[in-house]
């Protein structure tokens, strides 16, 4: 006769399963009760499978847990605003590469964050604003006082030495909206701040602001605040309402002079309520809308070559009343295009004006 704890193994597996035929079920619970090696097997295993059931459960609710951080996150109403004002704004597919990046980061940090949180006993909570990238910083000390040397740093504002045909551009400033010397904003490749007015720039004689009132184009055709029109109206004015913000990371405008023109400065205020300084700001002239032909550089301080227009050497500069002015050389040119990449304020970029002095090539 076969020992009757052959195959009993198996058959105790399936009854704590639930797998076990049912004719079986009476003839295994019988052997159990009469057996105590095979009833201590199958207490054994009972116990085994509730600690095992245990841990199981216990990883659903970590997870689900963190599934609920993550999408009230990001349901809530800051998070889905600043989502939608970039997916608008986007314009090329390193920015969204760059973005996908960031959540991808920030689900993780969420998730990292939750499991140092847990083991200290405290309520997960993240913070509800996106964090600012800065561009890198590198404290560069600012004289208290700084010497009169009659002259400014930046060698293209230098009025030109007056000769036969050149009289200085009749430029009208705005009212200034703070004064003194900002030292406190902290950028790598910052222009010196002279604390004099602009000397007067020559130009030939008959130059006038060939932007006045002319068609301007945005990779932001919808800005946040104001409209573009409003960067060639002749108000340069600080307050608000007289400025308009376009949407974060780069963006540039583009100004149709409507003809061939020499140009011979431009002038650029994107915002002067406070001291501010803008990043890759890079001014080009072409013979195209779309930047193909003959396309020239006038100014660039993209240090780090983020527009992948090529590495800036000219200075980061503060915003001022004075706007700043940009040698135009003299350059052949229908369409002035002027970039920018947030400035040291945010992520969003301003326009109060921008002027073109020069004249129609005849
Ligand atoms: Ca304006
Ligand atoms: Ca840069």
């Amino acid at each position: 006769m076969a020992d009757p704890c052959d195959n009993m193994a198996d058959d105790i597996a399936q009854l704590i399963d639930g797998a076990l035929a049912p004719g079986r079920i009476d003839k295994v619970q019988g052997h159990l009760e009469s057996c105590p090696g095979c009833g201590a097997y199958y207490d054994g295993l009972v116990r085994d499978s509730q600690e095992l059931a245990g841990f199981v459960g216990s990883l659903d609710d970590v997870v689900a847990r963190i599934e609920t951080q993550v999408t009230e996150k990001l349901n809530s109403n800051s998070y889905e605003q600043y989502v939608n004002v970039r997916r608008r704004t986007m314009s090329n597919d390193f920015l969204k590469m760059t973005l996908a990046a960031g959540v991808i980061i920030l689900a993780a940090i969420i998730g990292r964050g939750y499991f140092m949180m847990r083991d200290k006993g405290e309520e997960v909570t993240i913070a509800k604003e996106p964090t600012k990238i800065e561009e890198p910083v590198v404290k560069i000390e600012e004289p208290a006082v700084v010497e009169d040397t009659g002259k400014t740093e930046d060698d293209t504002v230098v009025a030109a030495a007056p000769s036969g045909g050149m009289a200085p551009l009749p430029i009208e400033l705005p009212k200034p909206m703070f004064v003194g010397t900002p030292t406190n904003i902290m950028v790598p490749n910052m222009e010196k701040v002279s604390g004099k007015p602009r000397p007067p720039f020559y130009a030939p004689v008959g130059c006038v602001n060939l932007a006045a009132g002319k068609v301007v184009s945005s990779t932001d055709e919808l800005p946040i605040i104001g409209e573009i029109e409003m960067i060639t109206d002749g108000d340069k004015e600080a307050a608000d309402g007289s400025y308009v913000e376009l949407g974060p990371f780069q963006q540039h405008v583009t100004i149709d002079l409507e003809k061939e023109c020499e140009i011979y400065a431009v002038l650029i205020w994107h915002y002067h309520k406070q001291a501010r300084v803008y990043f890759d700001v890079i001014v080009q002239t072409s013979d195209d809308a779309d930047f193909i032909t003959n396309v020239k550089t006038l100014f660039n301080n993209d240090i780090d070559n983020t527009a992948g227009l090529g590495i800036g050497t000219d200075k980061h500069y503060i915003e001022t009343s004075d706007g700043r002015l940009v040698d135009g050389k003299g350059t052949r040119a229908r369409y002035v295009r002027l970039y920018s990449n947030g400035s040291n304020d945010s992520d969003m970029n301003n326009y109060i004006e921008i002027e073109v002095w020069g004249k129609p090539v005849e």
